[in-house]
């Protein structure tokens, strides 16, 4: 039975119905009697497997195909009306020329198979930053993902309402996963989404990338808001106070290990505390006091699973450990649980990999899991997980921080000289590109605020929104930095021990924000004293970290004209404030 009665909503449905003719229909309510149902039913066919209930309880384990394990960025497309509206990062079609290609695709798809209805919400129900989407998908998977991802079930159409026809239309088939015709389709107009031949998450999970990044980021610039690759993170004090912080990394470059940090010893003992309010997503708005506040739309996590440890993330780690789904990871048969690389020193000798084949770790030389293998697992399970996480007004941001892999230029940290400046050190944000998409691995790309595979529309106008918000946000601006956990010395290996001594950067971060601590200016912007940082329990000299604050002028000259041959891309859409901020570095520089 219908779950709603809006006419928008049924009318499309109808349409969708007819281009895909499942045999059945089924209406997603979100009842745990109904979820019960579709998991014996993946269970069932082979689909998901069932874990040791008894060490995971509720939690399952799927495999993607080997040719289907990461986003695809080459098939992403983004169909504006105008050309010029995508901008020269995305890949576009004529919306009319796309909607015929995918119909032909679409057409019959789902005959012999269950279409599922699911409504969802992106951010709490019933606040003000929250956004409406359905996605049709023929994947059980998919409806079982989105249930631990986002608020999924009979409530988002109750938010929705009997008239409103403001929700986006996704379309999910996993037809034959046949990578040739493979199409993450986003019409940002039309408030729609086609995805078809993939059956990996941030292709398929549509509420994620293509709903809170892409979509809304044009939704985000034609409404006055924002919606951005970032985790939000709150840093208690001793006496209480929480400071929140979003920080903005590339895929695979540490958002999920940064939300959920363990502060170091010398900061545990005088009382300081980590919250975790998102790790992917954030969105963000003015609010009646003027600062910028954010919520994470979000649910869950879809978190990267190799070098998920005790150590490294146990509150990552933790979250995994009920009513999670492990995907593409490794399968220790001797309990029946799962493993991956980097999560103990022990990889089981009786084990199927990641590809479905046997597997022995104690001789492979392959690896068990895939490098872009995930966990989804439910944000309450989270032992950090804030108590603002499902506040309908979000918290307020201090500090905004960008960030990427860089083996040699970027430092340790830095601060821009004001909101302009940090627009410009997030767009020419760089990065090595990760498993997280397919392609080649490790090789630098810029990556303005780590929104290049993800921004809806023309960029140069995206950053021309950043500069905007910033005008309205005037004195009451978050600050902006740079961080760089990843700067390698001779032999390659990272310098920076990172992970939960992260927070030692962040202090420095926060004290800028409440005007407690100094700065060096240098070419680039602000640094930290050396002596600024605290090292106390480390392993690291002040001369070391003078080594990682370095600012290599040669390199940076390079970057420049590096930065200077990306902004051409851009023509007459880029700002000229960048345009002068570049000229600005140049000048420095010299
Ligand atoms: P997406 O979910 O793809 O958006 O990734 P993410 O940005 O959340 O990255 P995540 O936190 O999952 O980290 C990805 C990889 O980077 C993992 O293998 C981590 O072990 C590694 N990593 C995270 N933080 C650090 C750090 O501070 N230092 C070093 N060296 N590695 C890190
Ligand atoms: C990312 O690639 O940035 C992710 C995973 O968070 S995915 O959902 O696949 O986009
Ligand atoms: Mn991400």
């Amino acid at each position: 039975m219908a779950l709603t009665k809006n006419p928008n909503v049924l009318k499309w449905l109808d349409e969708m119905v007819a281009l895909t003719t499942p045999d059945k229909i089924v209406w997603i309510d979100g009842s745990e009697e109904q979820l019960k149902g579709l998991r014996a039913e993946a269970i069932a066919t082979g689909e998901m497997e069932e874990l040791n209930q008894e060490k995971l309880p509720g939690c399952l384990l799927h495999r993607t195909l080997p040719s289907d394990v990461a986003r695809v960025e080459s098939r992403t497309f983004i169909c504006s009306r105008n050309k010029e509206d995508a901008g020269p990062t995305n890949n576009w079609e004529d919306p009319k020329v796309m909607y015929e290609k995918l119909g032909k695709l679409y057409n019959g798809v789902m005959k012999g198979r269950t279409m599922y209805v699911i409504p969802y919400s992106m951010g709490p129900i019933g606040s003000p930053f929250s956004k409406v989407g359905v996605e049709l998908t023929d994947s059980i998977y998919v409806v079982l993902n989105m249930d631990i991802m986002t608020r999924m079930g009979a409530q988002a159409f109750e938010n929705l309402g009997d008239t409103s026809n403001d929700f986006v239309r996704g379309l999910h088939s996993k037809a034959n996963v046949d990578e040739n015709e493979r199409y993450i389709v986003h019409f940002p107009e039309d408030n729609t989404i086609w995805s078809i031949n993939s059956a990996y998450g941030g292709n398929v999970l549509l509420g994620k990338k293509c709903f809170a990044l892409r979509i809304a980021s044009y939704q985000g610039k034609n409404e006055g808001w924002m919606a951005e690759h970032m985790l939000i993170l709150g840093i208690e004090n001793p006496k209480g106070e929480v400071k929140y912080i979003t920080a903005a990394f590339p895929s695979a470059c540490g958002k999920t290990n940064l939300a959920m940090l363990i502060p170091p010893e010398i900061y545990k003992k005088k009382g300081y505390k980590v919250w975790t309010v998102g790790d992917d997503i954030a969105w963000m708005r003015i609010g009646p006091d003027g600062r910028l506040w954010a919520i994470n739309p979000e649910n869950g996590f879809f978190g990267v699973a190799p070098g998920t440890n005790e150590k490294s993330n146990p509150n990552a780690l933790a979250s995994t450990r009920k009513n999670t789904i492990f995907t593409n990871v490794c399968h220790n048969l001797d309990d029946n649980t799962v493993w991956w690389e980097g999560l103990d020193k022990n990889p089981p000798k009786h084990a199927i990999d990641w590809k479905g084949q046997p597997w022995d770790g104690s001789v492979s030389t392959e690896k068990g899991a895939h490098p872009n293998s995930r966990f989804t697992a439910p944000a309450i399970n989270c032992p950090c997980i804030s108590d603002k996480f499902n506040d309908p007004q979000g918290v307020p941001i201090s500090a905004i921080i960008f960030g990427g892999r860089r083996a040699k230029t970027a430092p340790l940290v830095y601060q821009a000289r004001d909101w302009e400046h940090g627009v410009f050190v997030g767009s020419i944000m760089a990065s090595e590109t990760t498993a997280a998409a397919s392609g080649a691995v490790g090789v630098v790309r810029r990556d303005p605020m780590a929104m290049l595979p993800f921004c809806g529309y023309h960029m140069g106008d995206y950053f021309q929104h950043w500069l905007d918000m910033g005008k309205e946000l005037g004195g009451k601006a978050p600050k902006i930095f740079n961080v760089n956990w990843f700067r390698t010395d001779d032999e390659g290996h990272f310098i920076w021990p990172g992970f939960g001594d992260n927070m030692r950067v962040l202090m420095w971060v926060l004290d800028r924000c409440e005007g407690k601590a100094e700065a060096v200016e240098t070419p680039i912007g602000y640094e930290p004293k050396p002596e600024d940082i605290n090292l106390e329990g480390l392993d690291i000299d002040l001369d070391t970290l003078k080594g990682l604050l370095d600012v290599d002028k040669g390199l940076w000259k390079e970057d420049a004209s590096g930065i200077e041959e990306f902004y051409q891309k851009f023509g007459s859409k880029l700002p000229k404030e960048l345009k002068a901020e570049l000229e600005t570095l140049k000048k420095n520089l010299d």
